[in-house]
């Protein structure tokens, strides 16, 4: 073999290898043409490097040379056609799966908001907007909580107000929110104005209007200059966006040992419109909470200066509102979990999956 032949041989190997590596389309095909370049068998390299046996020995070394040009060049088209192929084959892969993320993810249902917990969030979003904090507190408390620092003194007769239910020693079921009046003012100084959601527990005989369980909302604002006319008129205000404009309200002279002067307060009755019928026993009103400036005595005991700072406070029951609210006619529907009865003030709640495991 001469020099002449052994080169066109390469040459004619190389132009039909570069076409073979354009053409190829697949890692299958690249495979294909590695077997038939650096085969250990009948690759094409190997045999040429094999005849250069017959190849007079003063060419062998650019023999050698030549064959190792091809080997590297062999490597690095076939490299470069392996990326182009991967890099399309992704492409491509991205095009077809491509993820619109502006579609909306698939919702599942979570459950409805219960009445009394859509009455609870409509009436804190409006305190919320007036600048309140909303904190909460324990509901077993202990007699010093509930009573002792709210100014009863032992054995007062005002303790019967409320029919407690014991647990043992001091502890009990707090039977109002009150006791949180103390706990925020022992732990913040005035300003202070505050909500307090939570539930709250008496020995009263379930009725129409009275249930063992229920909730209340505790307002309290200490400061300086906080006058009575303040509470009128944050009340007013705070009725008459739950309620609309319509809705009027009246202060009628209460007892309650931890505020003085103290107050029931009442408000028109929305079914009538305050002609009387009867679910206000003909009186056109509907008492809704009780309220009064705090007692002295009370900030005494958390050593807030009296001559210095007064403040108000006022306690409402939800259930009684939501009945309001929602013409509901007997407090105890709302302990009994009937769907039928939950089902008519369905406020549904929706997730996403993502929510679930972030
Ligand atoms: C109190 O509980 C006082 N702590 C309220 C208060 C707070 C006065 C701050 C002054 C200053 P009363 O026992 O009246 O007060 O209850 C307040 C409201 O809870 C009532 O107006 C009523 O709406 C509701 N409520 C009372 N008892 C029940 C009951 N058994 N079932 C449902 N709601 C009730």
């Amino acid at each position: 073999m001469d020099w002449r032949e052994f080169e066109s041989t390469i040459a004619r190997f190389r132009e039909d290898i570069r076409r073979a590596i354009q053409d190829a389309r697949s890692e299958s095909d690249l495979q294909d043409i590695r077997v038939r370049c650096f085969g250990r068998q009948r690759g094409f390299l190997r045999e040429q490097f094999k005849r250069m046996a017959d190849l007079p020995p003063d060419l062998r070394p650019r023999a050698g040379q030549l064959l190792n040009e091809l080997k590297e060049w062999l490597e690095r088209e076939i490299a470069d056609r392996q990326r182009r192929l991967q890099e399309t084959h992704l492409e491509e892969r991205l095009k077809q799966e491509r993820i619109d993320w502006t579609l909306p993810g698939t919702p599942y249902w979570r459950g409805a908001v219960h009445p009394i917990q859509q009455v609870r969030q409509a009436i804190e979003d409006i305190f919320l907007e007036m600048g309140y904090a909303v904190v909460s507190g324990p509901e077993i408390e202990t007699d010093y909580y509930n009573f002792g620092a709210l100014n009863f003194p032992p054995d007062h007769p005002a303790r019967d107000m409320w029919d407690t239910l014991y647990i043992h020693g001091e502890w009990l079921l707090r039977t109002h929110t009150s006791p949180v009046q103390i706990r925020v003012m022992q732990r913040y100084r005035p300003p202070i104005r505050v909500i307090v959601p939570g539930k709250v527990y008496r020995h009263d005989e379930p009725d129409a209007t009275h249930a063992p369980v229920f909730h209340q909302i505790e307002g309290l604002v200490v400061d300086r200059g906080i006058r009575f006319s303040d509470l009128r008129g944050t009340l007013a205000y705070f009725l008459q966006r739950l309620f609309g404009p319509a809705c009027k309200m009246r202060f009628r002279p209460s007892y309650f040992p931890f505020t003085e002067p103290s107050a029931e307060v009442d408000m028109s009755c929305l079914l009538c419109g305050g002609r009387g019928c009867g679910a206000c026993k003909q009186s056109g009103w509907l008492e809704v909470l009780g309220a009064g400036m705090v007692h002295p005595n009370v900030l005494r005991e958390v050593r807030i200066d009296p001559e210095v700072y007064s403040g108000f406070a006022f306690g409402l029951g939800i259930e009684r509102l939501a009945m309001l609210m929602f013409r509901i006619p007997d407090i105890r529907l709302f302990l009994q979990g009937d769907v039928r009865f939950l089902e008519q003030f369905r406020v549904d709640t929706w997730a996403f999956r993502d929510d679930v495991t972030s």
